[in-house]
């Protein structure tokens, strides 16, 4: 099977090409098997403690998770995410998803905001919801609840039709992601994609962190926590949206006259 394989850090010629072309690249070896055991640990904790069933995800665990709070910056992604946005950008959400024991294909569908669907901004669908994926169980092989995503659908112009996405069939050309614990799938909110089946006995986590342009509102917090803000380091800080703009109240491009009256 060909796969979008990229290596951690800095955003290639290659990776561009590749994540203009099929909307994603997969970077393995991103966690150690030590970082793959804390986070997968944390995951099941935050479950435990919303008391999810079922496919569920929750949000904002880097506020009490320090092994997942460690991810929201992680080296081998970052310089990715800036190659794609420049410089200005936040974590809009980080939601810790878990597929059940035996849990069954998911629905496909495109990120974005259920309030307001991308496909109305113009066509491509513009970039506003980079997510990063850290595999936090095993899913070398087909049917261990492997994100399936279609190569190259975030420019396709005709929608996936809704008979598909209401019966849930599979399609010729879904690429199911074999990869294992501890790499990153960075995808383009525009692919199509869908939770694949999960034969295993137990729960699959991943730990998804999604990135946008700093205008762009949370999906997981209506506000940062404030003592997490206190402890956290300038660069998590800035990705929780909290920087001075020194352009404000006006935006950038207004006269500078007006600043001093
Ligand atoms: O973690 C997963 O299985 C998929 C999550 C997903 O597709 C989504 O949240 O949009």
């Amino acid at each position: 099977m060909m796969n979008p394989i990229s290596t951690p850090g800095a955003f290639t010629e290659l990776d561009k090409f590749m994540f203009e072309a099929w909307g994603y690249i997969i970077i393995p070896n991103v966690l150690t098997a030590d970082e793959v055991k804390d986070c997968l640990e944390a995951s099941v904790r935050l479950h435990e403690a919303a008391g999810t069933r079922g496919w569920a995800q929750v949000g904002k665990g880097f506020e009490t998770e320090p092994a997942l709070e460690r991810l929201i910056d992680h080296p081998a992604v970052l310089p990715k995410v800036r190659a794609l946005y420049g410089d200005r950008f936040i974590l809009q959400s980080a939601w810790c998803t878990k597929q059940p024991a035996f849990g069954g294909n998911g629905s496909w569908h495109q990120d974005g905001s259920g309030a307001y669907d991308f496909s109305k901004l113009g066509y491509p669908i513009p970039l506003i919801q980079l997510r990063a994926s850290f595999l936090l169980t095993d899913q070398s092989v087909p049917r261990t609840g492997n994100m399936e995503l279609i190569p190259g659908s975030h420019r396709s112009q005709a929608p996936l039709p809704q008979s598909v996405r209401k019966s849930g069939d599979d399609v010729p050309i879904g690429h199911v992601i074999c990869a294992e614990a501890g790499s990153v799938l960075l995808f383009h909110n525009a692919v199509w994609h869908r939770t694949y089946a999960h034969d295993g006995d137990y729960d699959r986590y991943t730990m998804h962190y999604i990135y946008s342009p700093p205008w762009v509102r949370c999906s997981d917090r209506f506000d940062n926590d404030k003592a997490f803000l206190e402890r956290t380091t300038p660069v998590r800080r800035y990705l929780m949206g909290q920087f001075e703009r020194p352009d404000a109240p006006f935006g950038a491009g207004y006269p500078v006259e007006l600043e001093s009256e």
